[in-house]
């Protein structure tokens, strides 16, 4: 007969591992308004970054055309960061002045 109270782990607690992955901080890339931009080009950006179809796009251009302010799309930061960049260079080679920012969701 032992007296020793021996322990599964040896003094050590056992405990359940933390999950590694967590979910990317999430980040809204917004279009503003203004009175020189054709409605055309906004649709066209919305379409070839945002990946929208023509309705879709076309009523995201006029909530910006009519509110100054819209959201184009929700992303992780590098992809935001990526969407932003494209558009702001598009805008500039076509010299238009239309501006388009990032916000956190
Ligand atoms: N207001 C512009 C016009 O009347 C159209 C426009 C819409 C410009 C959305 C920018 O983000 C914008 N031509």
């Amino acid at each position: 007969m032992t007296t020793r109270h021996s322990q599964p782990t040896d003094g050590l607690v056992v405990r359940e591992a933390k999950p590694k992955v967590k979910k990317p901080d999430l980040f809204k890339v917004i279009l503003l308004n203004d009175d020189y931009t054709p409605m055309e080009f906004v649709v066209a950006i919305l379409e070839k970054f945002f990946r929208k179809n023509r309705m879709e796009a076309t009523r995201i251009m006029l909530h910006v055309h009519h509110t100054g302010i819209g959201v184009c799309g929700v992303y992780a930061r590098d992809i935001a960061e990526t969407k932003v960049q494209q558009v702001m260079q598009c805008a500039q080679d076509n010299q238009h002045p239309l501006q388009c920012t990032m916000e956190p969701a």
